[in-house]
């Protein structure tokens, strides 16, 4: 193990304090990648008390932001420069291809360039309060320790949406990427400190969720919680995080509606269609694993959606051709395999996909073929609960004119818990307006899928989340606000304990 892939705790790198390890394995391959710590818990406490010290005690929260903003511009232009290696790093973690893995490290490099910016923007503002002789300002202070938990698949753009906030405010923080994934947060941190981060401000927990988790959601000296990840595990969070009542940012993923309306651009709607599903393998937050389709092009639009999921080629980080890659453990494989069989049991129709590819190129790594259950209900599992792989579930919409087209598939769209995303297709532009405006998800796309702006907001309705990331909203969650009143000319009010009658 070298000195740089351990946990870095008030700015020592250290190995893990029963000395324990874990093999990290490439999903595509199997191919060893790296050994790392895994942590106790009571190293997680370490790095707790270790970011307390340094934002009690150290230069970073008084830092001016222009030096903060600079130092995320350094940090930007470090992964401008070393781009290929941490693409590399992010790909074997993840099995994914290293096409999506570059353009993954592109909007990394465009949020931190982004809180950059923010850093600097409106430092706060001054507030009549009618008095001449009164001084009444807002001001934004950071919030403290910010607890940072990322998931695998995006491991450092899901990190760098929480990191990049946390600095930008002066925050000092712990990161504990997913156990899966550990490779990027290492370079991340570590290129924080070799650009001139202050130790103890940035600290590193590598290790299982439910061992090094609680110390990071439950200690009094952590203000924030910033969690990306499952339902059932940001529920246990948000539980574990009310005692100290913290600062809580939570988003977790979505059954993302995406309705294809018969007036839509069926080319574009299909293409899209399948990007919204099949990207990195549906391992998306927002994949639009929920297609809602008008009955009257229900056949058109799923006999030609099934042609071209047969057609999508599977493969590993270096497999040029490949469209999609695999699944992130044999685990999460198994989660898949369940919601399918149970979508099945419960009426689905299994249009293509629904096993594991053949091949000597796949045996070792956890692929998934690209599945389409049609003829679902939203009373089904598969429907309701994220399978988070490469399932498409079919329900379809009618209705006798265009009132009842529209409340019907927004019926449907909104009947989940979750509220992350979703997408409508018409080129009927009121209508679409329309629908957009009654979907229960954070955010609609229109005759598109999946792009998004750092200079947008990110978050969730419903059981989707709690809080924002990205845009201005982004940096206001990792910031206090504090309103300052300067009497300059105090003087004694005489509204008590005056003087008594008979004293004059
Ligand atoms: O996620 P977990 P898992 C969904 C997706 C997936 C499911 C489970 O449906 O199938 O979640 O995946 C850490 N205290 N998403 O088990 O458990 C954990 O170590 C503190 C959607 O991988 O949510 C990891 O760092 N932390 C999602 C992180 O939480 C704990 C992306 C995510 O793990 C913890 C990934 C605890 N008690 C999965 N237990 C999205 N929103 O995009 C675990 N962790």
């Amino acid at each position: 193990m070298t000195g740089t892939t351990r946990l870095l705790i008030g700015g020592e790198w250290r190995d893990a304090a029963d000395g324990a390890t874990r093999e990290i394995r490439c999903p595509a391959d199997g191919r060893p990648v790296a050994t790392v710590p895994e942590a106790t818990a009571d190293d997680a406490l370490d790095a707790v008390r270790a970011a307390r010290v340094a934002f009690d005690e150290g230069p970073w929260p008084h830092t001016p932001a222009p030096e903060r903003a600079a130092l995320l511009h350094r940090l930007a232009d470090r992964l401008t420069s070393e781009k290929e290696e941490v693409a590399r790093l992010e790909a074997l973690d993840t099995g994914k291809r290293m096409v999506e893995a570059r353009l993954d490290m592109d909007d990394i490099i465009s949020v931190f360039r982004h809180y950059a910016g923010l850093a600097q923007a409106e430092a706060g503002r001054v507030v009549d309060a009618g008095m001449p002789d009164v001084v009444s300002r807002v001001v934004h202070e950071p919030v403290g320790v910010c607890s940072l938990i990322t998931p695998w698949n995006y491991p450092l753009l899901q990190t760098s949406w929480k990191v990049a906030p946390a600095l930008a405010a002066g925050n000092t923080f712990v990161l504990k990427p997913s156990e899966l994934t550990p490779s990027t947060a290492v370079w991340l941190v570590r290129t924080l400190t070799e650009e001139g981060l202050p130790a103890g401000v940035a600290n590193l927990v590598l290790g299982a969720g439910d061992r090094v988790g609680p110390p990071l959601t439950e200690a009094p000296e952590v203000d924030l919680v910033s969690f990306t990840g499952g339902l059932v595990t940001g529920r246990r969070i948000m539980a574990s995080a009310a005692p100290t009542v913290k600062r809580i940012a939570l988003e977790l993923g979505g059954k993302n509606p995406n309705i294809l309306f018969a007036d839509a651009d069926l080319d574009a709607a299909i293409d899209l269609a399948l990007t919204a599903i099949f990207l990195d393998s549906g391992q998306v937050c927002s994949a639009g694993s929920r297609l809602i389709v008008e009955e009257s092009i229900h056949d058109e639009v799923v006999d030609e959606l099934v042609a071209r999921a047969a057609r999508i080629r599977l493969g590993g980080p270096d497999d040029e051709q490949a469209e999609t890659g695999p699944l992130i453990s044999a685990g999460h494989r198994e989660k898949v395999e369940a919601y399918v069989a149970a979508g099945v049991a419960e009426g689905a129709v299994l249009r293509v996909g629904g096993a594991r590819p053949e091949g000597a190129a796949y045996d070792a790594g956890f692929y998934y073929l690209p599945t389409i259950l049609d003829r679902c209900t939203s009373a089904m599992s598969c429907v309701q609960e994220e399978s988070f792989g490469p399932v498409l579930t079919v329900e379809t919409f009618s209705g006798e004119d265009r009132d009842a087209a529209e409340d019907a598939a927004v019926a449907l769209a909104n009947d989940t818990v979750y509220g992350l995303a979703g997408a409508v297709w018409t080129q009927n532009a009121g209508r679409a307006e329309r629908v957009a405006a009654r979907l229960r998800h954070g955010t609609i796309w229109i005759n598109d899928y999946h792009p998004y702006v750092p200079q947008a907001e990110w978050g969730g309705f419903k059981q989707s989340g709690v809080g924002r990331e990205l845009g201005l909203a982004g940096l206001a969650e990792y910031r206090e606000t504090k309103h300052v009143w300067h009497n300059t000319r105090p003087a004694a009010q005489h509204w008590f304990g005056g003087p008594q009658d008979g004293q004059s």
